[in-house]
């Protein structure tokens, strides 16, 4: 079923409450405020060590509003098959698992059980927010950060290629892989939607500006989000293992013939980490790209 605007603007604010620890523009706060927000009643959610378990809050003061578990940092996804398998086996699985995580986990720390859990088949899904560092820690490198990226750890900018997530969770055999953004939310909680309503396991990849580590102004998260995907660097699509084929999200349609796309800089320059990029540093951005780009086209 296709998310309206009318939808999001239905979704109770119930998962999240006013008075949340995240920071001004945070990306993966509003992704979570829409998505989980959606499935409010019958979740339970799995948080390793993230940002998410600390804008979550503690005591009387928590924000979220709906059972949490909060693991060691690569545990995420074996407590959560251990928690679905638990569901299955008192005759609940409408209760919907689901992992809400931060790069560092998803892309580094935590692939193993990723992997693992994808390999089983566990009927879950994970979420990974890419706010493409290790956010709560001080804004280290992660294997998703984009390539000449300034971080705490690479203070000249990122020298690696991004590793790609979402096509090593197809290679694994995943269910459903998803990447979305927070500029085009309907589209986001469509694709969360259809994850849950599968059976398997599932991975989605979001766009989550962090304004205290993009050194953004935090007015600027959706602008940032929505030049990611009209330069071509965050592209948008769902692949689906029943068709083996991927298909491009319609926000993004226009920009896969490379004419048509922003020049990188409208959205490098908009942030500290990557505004001062050197002309050698954004063609290796553009090429890390094109890489992208032409493992998905394979799929298409
Ligand atoms: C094994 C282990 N190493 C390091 C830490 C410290 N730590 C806690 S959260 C975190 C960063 C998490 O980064 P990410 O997964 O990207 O989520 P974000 O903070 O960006 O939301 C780190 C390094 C830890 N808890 N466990
Ligand atoms: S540091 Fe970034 S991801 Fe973490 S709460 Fe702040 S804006 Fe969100």
């Amino acid at each position: 079923m296709k998310v309206t605007q009318k939808d999001l603007l239905n979704i109770p604010r119930k998962a999240i409450l006013k008075g949340h620890f995240a920071c001004a523009g945070c990306g993966s706060a509003l992704a979570f405020r829409h998505a989980i927000g959606s499935i409010a009643d019958n979740v339970i959610l799995v948080v390793p060590a993230s940002c998410a378990s600390v804008y979550q809050g503690g005591g009387k003061g928590a924000s979220f509003n709906v059972p949490t578990i909060n693991t060691a940092f690569a545990a995420s996804d074996a407590v959560a098959s251990g928690i679905q398998r638990a569901m299955k086996m008192k005759g609940k699985e409408d209760i919907k698992v689901v992992i809400w995580g931060g790069d560092g986990s998803g892309a580094d720390i935590g692939i193993a059980t990723e992997i693992g859990a994808c390999d089983r088949q566990e009927n879950i899904l994970h979420v990974m927010y890419s706010n493409n560092v290790y956010g709560n820690t001080g804004g280290q490198r992660s294997g998703d950060t984009m390539i000449g990226a300034k971080t705490a750890t690479t203070p000249q900018g990122n020298t690696t290629p991004r590793k790609m997530v979402p096509f090593i969770m197809m290679a694994n055999n995943a269910r459903y892989v998803a990447t979305a953004t927070v500029a085009y939310m309907e589209d986001l909680v469509t694709k969360f939607q259809k994850a849950i309503s599968l059976e398997g396991f599932k991975f989605m990849q979001i766009d989550s500006p962090c304004p205290p580590n993009w050194r953004s102004d935090s007015a600027d998260s959706i602008k940032i989000a929505r030049l990611a995907v009209q330069t071509g660097i965050w592209p948008l699509f769902e692949w689906n293992r029943d068709t083996g084929k991927a298909v491009i999200s319609r926000p993004n349609q226009k920009y896969v013939d490379k004419e048509n796309r922003l020049p990188l800089t409208d959205w490098s320059s908009l942030q500290g980490r990557t505004k001062s990029m050197t002309k050698e540093q954004l063609q290796n951005l553009e090429s890390d790209t094109e890489r992208q780009w032409s493992f998905l086209k394979k799929f298409l």
